[in-house]
């Protein structure tokens, strides 16, 4: 028999307490609102939705006409509800308010509207990033500061990947579990519950085209890796890139492997591409959920402290044993 999304938080409730009725409206209006891009992302060049928008975001990246509609359906189906304070995304500058004619929530809901956007025009999977932080206590009203908190702290977080299925994948801090669109009745069904990613792995995934700008360590590991059973790791491994963070990390829940987008030296200022508090935060505790580890190369992610909303960071994720071999390797340079 078919579980629904909404049923498995009902049930999630009753049996761990993890999620308030305002935190299953919330997370049942971002599924909604998941759908609802979904079809928007699967019309095409029939939507007239593909291409670029013209503008640029608060990276200073192109937009595409998803990038912005998709960021728009989250923002129109989470302000009336009364279970947000305020939400933030990658597409806008600064946290954007529930508006005053609607009651105010607890909840802090973070977004990238849809990852992966270099991919839409060439029909490769891409996704929504989602992640739900407690609004502190006391104070009125929300400020940019009120985000900037550890993701460990973080309530709920999941993705939709628009792939070959449209998957919710979500996790409370009760594992991770999997839902599938099903299109004709319109709902997510659950698919899959308690993944659990492989310690080890054979699979890779990393922009082998910025192999020349990366620190010492990176290079150690994947030239371990690139020396296959000859070398040092005993064994042949296979590699990976989508250029689509959803598509990379659904693939490693599902099957293992090591995901990295590591610091290099083309932008040394920056202390990676990938942003913390909407992309690496999410994802870091999906994999931590699932028994993978997630780390910079020198500390776990979900403890790093966020001084700025869209900060970025160095990303390495995955099968425990590959992060932690990775991770090893930065300590021992540092040493
Ligand atoms: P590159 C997509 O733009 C993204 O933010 C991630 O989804 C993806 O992993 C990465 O950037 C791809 O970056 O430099 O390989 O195009």
């Amino acid at each position: 028999m078919n579980i629904s999304l909404s049923r498995y938080l009902v049930e999630e409730q009753r049996a761990k307490g993890k999620i308030t009725p305002e935190l299953r409206l919330l997370l049942e209006v971002v599924a909604r609102a998941c759908k609802s891009i979904s079809h928007s992302v699967n019309k095409g060049a029939l939507g007239g939705v593909l291409g670029s928008a013209g503008s640029e975001n608060v990276q200073g990246e192109v937009q595409k006409k998803l990038d912005i509609i998709a960021n728009e359906v989250l923002i129109e189906a989470n302000e009336w509800g009364g279970h947000l304070a305020a939400m933030a995304s990658e597409e806008m500058d600064s946290i954007h308010l529930v508006p005053n004619r609607y009651p105010q929530g607890e909840y802090l809901l973070l977004f990238d509207p849809l990852d992966g956007s270099s991919n839409i025009d060439v029909n490769v999977s891409i996704g929504t990033i989602f992640s739900v932080l407690r609004k502190p206590e006391g104070g009125i009203d929300v400020s940019e500061a009120d985000f900037l908190q550890a993701g460990q702290h973080q309530v709920a977080a999941g993705y939709c990947v628009y792939g070959p299925q449209t998957t919710l994948v979500l996790t409370v801090g009760d594992g991770v579990a999997m839902f599938t669109l099903d299109r004709e009745q319109g709902s997510f069904v659950l698919t899959q519950e308690k993944i659990s990613i492989p310690a080890d792995t054979k699979e890779f995934a990393i922009n082998m085209s910025n192999m020349r700008h990366w620190d010492e360590p990176v290079q150690r590991y994947i030239g371990e890796c690139l020396q296959g059973v000859e070398g040092p790791r005993g064994k042949d491994f296979n590699m990976r890139w989508i250029a689509s963070m959803v598509a990379d990390v659904h693939r490693i829940l599902t099957r293992g492997g090591v995901f990295m987008y590591p610091w290099d030296k083309r932008e040394p200022h920056k202390p990676g591409k990938l942003r913390l508090m909407y992309e690496a935060n999410p994802m870091s505790w999906l994999v931590e959920q699932a028994g993978g580890a997630a780390t910079n190369g020198k500390q776990r992610i979900l403890d790093i402290q966020p001084s700025q909303l869209h900060e970025r960071v160095s990303v390495i994720l995955g099968s425990k044993s590959e992060v932690d071999r990775v991770t090893h390797y930065h300590q021992s340079a540092q040493r």
